[in-house]
């Protein structure tokens, strides 16, 4: 191996020797504890220390960078106090997850470490955001992101990549091609070379790098960083180095060839250095003893501490109070000047309002700058805020929803426009894996609302009609609202965006330009988890949502004999179930009426609420009216038959006659 120390310091060279030989030692006592049966699973990264060395060495101590499961080196290297990693690896309060996550899996704003979810891909989307806030804010930085080349194969990979390229985003790429992602060796992960050739194609530098040799590692990127914080731009590193254990210890390496193995043995970082440094009489025998001595002093003083802590102590009312950050909500007034419009301008007049309002507030969408977006929501915002804060993006709701997340990270907003609420599908997984949990994990919030232009009766077919907010009100840590008009549409979204959770915001489609309302005409806010109550009888209590209001207001006007209580719940998570109940205790009689199709739908869950809580009041089963179980079909007749509107009062009236 050729090392090349030109313009490294002497103590930086010792520096980076000691840094490697630190996680090198870690894992060593990790494998005996592992074999001991005292720690669960391990990822080993031993062979391949000299690439999280190296990059976070070249890294200022402010620059995030998001390590993957291999880089015990990059925590370390960063200064986090061992005992803190210890137990975090035992579930431990002292760790970064209070137990809720295991190895990994966490991140740290003290370290500007920002760790992996399991499904890999979405850290790169992440970076993106963190990058894009640096961008925004002018400040010189780079941001680091690691994965493995079996990551690569992952949909998030090229739309990461992708959307940095196209926003010149400063994005170090580090890819660790280490042979195999579990037991898949590369030739059946990608058919290309060098993954580095797909930079060519995202019109991106791109560098091969020995990942074996930290010289090459540290001087490379150390440049590198320097050239991007001057020049802002993505850059795509291929480090070729090797897995010299299994996947997980558990696993092992049966299937890879022994002669790679002995191979790369030879090529190990931290020997080859090692000898390197003796011939060059900046390492003494001595030093390296007092090196590894320190480091197992330092190991065996911290696991001490890890070994002493009490395992973490179940709280349960904590447990559910942090699966979302505490938000304080603030009512804001309207002034007395009012004027009628619709849905869609509700919408648009809020939204503007809270760009005006957050200054850290960015609108990321597809066709949403000049175009306005597909139902002009956003028409003359970039004339407004400039294209910097409303922010056409290339069509990858999975990267967009991802680098919303490190926006949120480095200290921004965002509201997403999911051109349609269908498409969300494409955006599910960081979403629900990464929005949803991260705050219950790490602490962190994700300060993001997803607007959801949504819903049927449009004649749009399967892929355009959806309501999909089950979907959502399944996954703890998201929030739902899903106004029906215009006044609360235009309140609920200025909360939602002050709210530091994650907001699935569902605005359907069909009342966008039908319904009109008196609106204030000034900023304002509204809370969540209350259900207003539209209409007062003694009869049935209605409770429904959405185009579902309107469609229940109908049937009521249309037959003024019927008394009803009419509640429109307004958000969905938080659920405001004590208007529910308070209806049904007056009532006796339940029928929740609901657009998505019936099974699973939230009107399942408030059924069975009721049921639980109301039981004794009741004088008839609930009712739920809801669309077929079918996709949303595109013809008329076909559609109006799939939604439950037509529907409704024929059960309506079977359960008052009950
Ligand atoms: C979406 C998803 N698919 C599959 C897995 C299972 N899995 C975890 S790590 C891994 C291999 C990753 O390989 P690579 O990206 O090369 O990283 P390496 O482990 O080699 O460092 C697999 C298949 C997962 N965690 N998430
Ligand atoms: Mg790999």
């Amino acid at each position: 191996m050729q090392y090349l120390s030109k313009g490294i310091s002497k103590d930086k060279l010792l520096e980076l020797y000691r840094a490697m030989l630190k996680p090198r030692m870690i894992e060593e006592k990790m494998l005996i504890l592992l074999r001991q049966g005292k720690i669960s699973k391990w990822f080993s990264g031993i062979g391949q220390e000299a690439i999280s060395i190296g990059v976070t060495s070249a890294l200022d101590e402010d620059e995030y960078i998001l390590p993957m499961h291999r880089n015990l080196g990059v925590f370390t290297t960063r200064g986090i106090p061992l005992f803190r990693l210890f137990s975090q690896w035992q579930g431990k309060s002292s760790g970064f997850t209070n137990g809720r996550d295991r190895s990994f899996h966490f991140g740290t704003q003290e370290y500007k470490i920002v760790g992996m979810i399991s499904h890999l891909g979405p850290q790169l989307g992440v970076a993106d955001g963190i990058a894009l806030a640096d961008l925004l804010k002018k400040r010189k930085k780079v941001t680091a992101v690691f994965t493995g080349e079996g990551a690569t194969s992952e949909g998030d990979f090229h739309e990461a990549l992708n959307v940095a390229a196209v926003w010149d985003l400063p994005v170090l790429f580090c890819v660790e091609n280490n042979g195999y992602g579990l037991s898949t060796p590369i030739s059946e992960q990608f058919k290309c070379e060098h993954i580095a050739d797909k930079g060519k194609g995202y019109g991106m530098e791109t560098h091969i790098i020995d990942g074996n040799n930290i010289l090459e590692v540290f001087s490379t990127v150390n440049d590198l960083c320097v050239s991007i914080r001057e020049k802002p731009r993505p850059v795509l590193l291929e480090f070729k180095t090797f897995r010299m254990r299994g996947h997980e210890e558990a696993s092992g390496t049966k299937y890879v060839p022994k002669k790679l193995l002995e191979e790369w043995a030879a090529k190990d970082p931290i020997e080859n250095y090692v000898e390197y440094l003796h011939a060059q009489g900046i390492l003494s025998e001595e030093l390296e003893v007092e090196f590894k001595k320190e480091i197992i002093h330092e190991i065996d003083e911290n696991l001490k501490l890890a070994f002493a802590e009490e395992p973490v102590q179940l709280d349960v009312s904590k447990e559910l109070n942090d699966v979302y950050k505490e938000f304080k909500y603030q009512e804001i007034k309207p002034n007395n000047e009012w004027h009628n419009i619709r849905l869609v301008d509700a919408i648009s007049e809020g939204l503007k309002q809270s760009m005006e309002k957050h200054e850290n507030l960015v609108i990321l969408g597809q066709d949403i700058a000049d175009y306005g977006g597909v139902f002009k929501i956003t028409e003359g915002f970039v004339e407004a805020f400039g294209t910097d804060r409303v922010r056409n993006t290339p069509i990858c709701e999975s990267a967009i929803v991802s680098a919303a997340m490190g926006l949120s990270i480095n200290g921004m907003k965002c509201v997403m426009e999911m051109q349609f609420a269908d498409f969300v599908s494409s955006g599910f997984n960081p979403i629900v894996n990464y929005l949803a949990k991260v705050h219950y994990r790490w602490n962190e919030n994700a300060d993001v609302v997803i607007r959801m232009p949504c819903g049927g009766g449009v004649g749009a077919g399967p892929f355009h009609s959806q309501t999909n907010e089950a979907w959502f009100t399944k996954t703890p840590g998201l929030k739902v609202a899903y106004p029906a008009f215009p006044y609360d549409a235009k309140g609920l979204l200025a909360t939602a965006i002050n709210d530091p959770n994650p907001v699935m915001f569902f605005e359907h489609k069909a009342l966008y330009r039908s319904i009109y309302q008196e609106v204030p005409l000034s900023y304002y806010t509204l809370p969540f988890g209350e259900a207003a109550l539209l209409k007062e009888g003694n009869d049935v209590s209605i409770v429904t949502y959405g185009a579902g209001v309107h469609w229940a207001l109908e049937c009521l006007e249309q037959n003024p004999e019927i008394k009803a209580d009419l509640l429109d719940l307004r958000t969905l998570q938080p659920l405001d179930t004590l208007s529910i109940f308070e209806s049904v205790k007056k009532t006796g009689k339940l029928i929740i009426l609901q657009e998505d199709s019936l099974f699973g739908g939230i009107g399942s869950d408030i059924s069975a609420l009721v049921m639980e809580e109301c039981f004794e009041f009741l004088d008839a089963p609930v009712q739920r009216v809801a669309s077929l179980e079918t996709p949303v079909p595109f013809a008329k007749s076909l559609e109006n038959n799939y939604l439950p509107k037509d529907r409704f009062l024929t059960t309506l009236i079977e359960l008052l006659e009950y």
